[in-house]
Formats: C-alpha cells, sequence, structure tokens
C-alpha cells in the first residue's frame, strides 16, 4: 500500500505502515545545522579522549557547545569558569538573547552552499534543549521572532529552499525535553518508562551524572521568562510541546522531523504528532516524509530510520550517521582549532564508510550567532561537493554490495546503474591497487576509473585478490582535483 493511500491512527502499528521515502534512502548525505542562543558563547572545552566522551560527563562536561546552558551552571564543568570569566557572576544565559543578531544571515546562501556540497537534505534546530525556538511560535515569547534577531529563522531558510525548488529538501530538528520548564512536567518524562519523580531523579543521575555535581539549578527560574501561550502553561507537554510540534507541521510542512530525546509517549504522544505530520503530507509530500528514531521510545513510538552519533552504537539500516566537523555541533569558537575538525578528505571518507554500510551521512555545522558560515566548514563543505561531482555516482542512489569494505580502505556500493563500485580512499604509493575481496568479474567486465578518460584499466585476479593496474594520471588527479578517494566501476 503507498503511504499516501493510508490513513493514519496514533498507533506505532498504523504508523509502522508508512514506508521510507525512496528519495531519502538515495540522497545519502544531508547537511545538519545547529544554531541557537548557545551560538552567541560558542563555547566548550575540547580534546576529550574519544568522541563522544559521554554527553555532559564530568570532567569538562561536555565538548558539545549546545550544552553551553546546563553546564554553564555546574562549577565542576569548565564552561562554568569560563562563564565567570568571560560574562561575570550576574550573567545568565538569557542575557545573550539581546546580543544574537543573525544580521548576516543569508538564507539562499546557505542553502547555495549546501547544493554545492553536494546535500540532498538539511536538518535545521528548531529548538534545542535551551527551550529558545527559532520559529515565531505561539506558545511563548522565548523565541527568535520576538526576541534577539527578530526574524523567522526556520521560515527563512525553508522559504530560501523552496526557491531553489527543494533540490535540497528541508527537514526540522526538534528538542522534546526541555532542560528545565517552569511549566510543571514530571523529570522523568525523559525516561522510557513510568516512574515516580523520585526515582526519575536517581535514574536522570545516572544518565547525566548526580545533579548534586552540577550545582544548583537556578538560573533559569531567574529570568523573565514570559509564557503567553492561551492561559498559563499547566503541563508542558500539552500546552507546549504538542503544540509547537503542530505548528511546525502545519506551518513549515517539513520533508524530515528529526526529534531529539523523546521520553516517555505516554506522556508527550508523539505517535499523535507523527499521524498528522504523515496525513498533512499525503497531499503537500506526495513523494514522503521522514521521521528519525528519537521522537519516544524505540518500543512504543514509531521510527523511519536509526541514528547512530558520533560513531557510537552500531548502525541497524535504515540508518543516519551524524557528528559535526569537529567535537561538536553547535559552533565552538574560542576552543575548537582546525586540528580538531575533520580535513575534507577525512569527511569525504566518513561519507564513504557510512554509505558502504548502508547509511545516510547528515554532517553538522555550526553557523556564527551572526548567521555566517565559518571558512573551514564552507570550504570542508565544497570539498565534498566537488568530490561528489566526478564521484557521485558511486554514492547516490547507491545499495550495499555483499561486504562493505575489504578491511582496509577499498569501500564497496551497488550502484543505481547496477555496476559494483570500489572506492578507494588512498592512493597507493605502488602503480597497482589490491582489492582484498572476490570481486565477480566476467571476461567482459571492465574496470573504469571515475573522472579519468575512460580508458579501461589493466587487471589481475588471483583468487581472492584483486589486482588494479593504476592509469599514469591518477596519482596527478590526487593532486590537482584534490581528489582523496578513487571510484573504479
Ligand atoms: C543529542 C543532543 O544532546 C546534542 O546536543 C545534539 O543535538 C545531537 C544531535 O543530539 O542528543
Amino acid at each position: 500500500v503507498p503511504s499516501t493511500a493510508i490513513h493514519y491512527e496514533a498507533t506505532k502499528e498504523s504508523l509502522d505502515q508508512h514506508q521510507l521515502p525512496q528519495w531519502w534512502a538515495d540522497a545519502k548525505f544531508g547537511i545538519f545545522i545547529h544554531w541557537g542562543l548557545y551560538s552567541v558563547p560558542a563555547y566548550a572545552p575540547t580534546g576529550y579522549p574519544g568522541i563522544p566522551p559521554g554527553i555532559a560527563a564530568p570532567p569538562g562536561c561536555s565538548p558539545y557547545a549546545e550544552w553551553y546552558w546546563f553546564v554553564q551552571q555546574a562549577p565542576i564543568c569548565l564552561t562554568w569558569s569560563k562563564h565567570l570569566q568571560n560574562q561575570g557572576a550576574g550573567f545568565v544565559y538569557d542575557d545573550f538573547i539581546p546580543q544574537w543578531k543573525a544580521d548576516s544571515f543569508d538564507p539562499d546562501a546557505w542553502i547555495k552552499l549546501f547544493e554545492q556540497a553536494g546535500a540532498k537534505y538539511f536538518v535545521l534546530t528548531t529548538k534545542h534543549h535551551d527551550g529558545f525556538a527559532l520559529w515565531p511560535t505561539r506558545t511563548t515569547q522565548r523565541n527568535a521572532m520576538d526576541m534577539g534577531p527578530k526574524r523567522d529563522l526556520v521560515g527563512e531558510l525553508f522559504a530560501a529552499a523552496h526557491r531553489a525548488d527543494d533540490r535540497v529538501k528541508p527537514g526540522l530538528y526538534f528538542s522534546i525535553p526541555e532542560w528545565y520548564n517552569p511549566a510543571p512536567k514530571p523529570l522523568d518524562a525523559y525516561l522510557p518508562t513510568d516512574l515516580s519523580v523520585d526515582s526519575a531523579l536517581a535514574t536522570f543521575g545516572t544518565i547525566f551524572g548526580p545533579l548534586s555535581i552540577y550545582g544548583p539549578r537556578n538560573a533559569y527560574t531567574q529570568l523573565p521568562v514570559p509564557y503567553t501561550g492561551q492561559g498559563t502553561v499547566r503541563d508542558y507537554a500539552s500546552d507546549i510541546v504538542r503544540p509547537q510540534f503542530e505548528e511546525l507541521i502545519n506551518d513549515y510542512k517539513p520533508s524530515i522531523i528529526w526529534c531529539d530525546i523523546g521520553g516517555r509517549e505516554s506522556y508527550f504522544k508523539s505517535n499523535q504528532s507523527i499521524a498528522n505530520f504523515y496525513n498533512n503530507a499525503k497531499t503537500t509530500h506526495p513523494e514522503g516524509v521522514v521521521v528519525n528514531d528519537r521522537c519516544g521510545e524505540k518500543s512504543k513510538t514509531h521510527l523511519d530510520f536509526n541514528t547512530v552519533e558520533f560513531g557510537a552504537g552500531s548502525p541497524i539500516p535504515p540508518f543516519e550517521a551524524t557528528r559535526g566537523i569537529g567535537e561538536s555541533f553547535g559552533f565552538n569558537m574560542e576552543e575548537e582549532k582546525s586540528n580538531h575538525y575533520l580535513s575534507a578528505s577525512e569527511l569525504i571518507h566518513t561519507l564513504v564508510s557510512t554509505v558502504a554500510q548502508g547509511g545516510n551521512l547528515l554532517l553538522d555545522i555550526g553557523p556564527k550567532a551572526d548567521g555566517s558560515i565559518p571558512d573551514s566548514m564552507t570550504t570542508r563543505l565544497q570539498a565534498i561537493g566537488a568530490w561528489l561531482g566526478i564521484n557521485g555516482k558511486s554514492i547516490y542512489g547507491s545499495t550495499q554490495w555483499t561486504q562493505s569494505s575489504d578491511g582496509g580502505s577499498n569501500y564497496f556500493t551497488v550502484g543505481k546503474d547496477g555496476a559494483l563500485y570500489i572506492i578507494a580512499t588512498e592512493w597507493p604509493s605502488a602503480q597497482t591497487l589490491t582489492v582484498n575481496a572476490s570481486v565477480p568479474l566476467t571476461a567482459s567486465s571492465k574496470i573504469v576509473l571515475l573522472g579519468s578518460d575512460g580508458t579501461p584499466l589493466q587487471y589481475k585476479q588471483n583468487g581472492s585478490q584483486l589486482v588494479i593496474t593504476l592509469p599514469s594520471g591518477g596519482a596527478q588527479m590526487a593532486a590537482t582535483k584534490s581528489q582523496s578517494a578513487f571510484v573504479f566501476r
């Protein structure tokens, strides 16, 4: 049954009839954008052993700059002392709002860059855990239209995507929880099972570290936070989360909803929001829409694809791997230098290995508070796009081969054209490339290097080894076209 012919009910069973749209499976590469109030201080410590180091885990507390609000209040975290040093003790998080002007935000330029990068979709943070909304939500004035930038940042980026015919499909990130919200909200709403607040606090401690080490969490309540929805906010889920979800679906009609930290289905009722999303999209998006696996508990809430963050956990297709270019999602102005960023070729290799394992890569950028995208990120995205311009046939629309790699630096995909692609992420110093796999070649098989003049290459097969004689121009291509991976078909 086509996904557009179903009337979806708010149950996992009904929603699970939804099929992953082909465009998403074919897209392979998207851009994640973490932009918010946290882009003003743009600070996180770096140099954690291993990524991810455990979100908010002391010491140092988090390499994620978008976690500033949370860790700024914790004397054990480096962000706490940094905040005191740079802003002073009386300065609370929302004092950054007037400094967020977004005056260099050029949404058309963003979309153009994403297209140059070869991305087929993007996902913008509409509200991160700090609760500050990037669109004019009717649930609170704590949003980018009423305060700070005084612009509908979500609407503007979506409009720019539409002007470019949605060649880069618009998606949105939405954090279900906020760290602290004056609306009565059980903390255990984060947690997978119905627990009392006491036991929830205990479990919260095992996830985020004991609350006591973070110090008193009263910064939010010092703020003048005018919740001006209809009447008084009585309940976080029904007065904030669900209305915001509805606004995003109805006002922006995204192709992708990327929830974060879903919490309890019984409290947030995300299946209802997903059903509304799918039912509305039947006429507006006949090509299909998608939701990730973070709208609620996996066992109770529908999902279209799994997510893996900074390589943690094993990917189960259909999946999407996500990471920042460096160690953070939000921009880290002071601490992240180019040595913390993956190079363009490392990023290409990340894309290749992800796609060879049957996944998409959602690569994150963190724009500056003024809305400009740091050059170090722009140039890397452009380099990925240049590589995809030559080698895109091995990526877009591809499927997994029987094995993702030869155990070394060579990866495999099967193209839409049915050809097997061998992606060599290292150009050998010898005149030959050795592929340690049983590649099914016949007498008429040809091996050609993408981006070359198309001359078939000499090869020999010895059992499970394929040895390809490289074209003499290959090393030169490596130098002149800054090719970091070579695709043979
Ligand atoms: C996580 C968040 O806590 C991070 O800040 C980031 O947004 C990442 C994509 O998801 O759960």
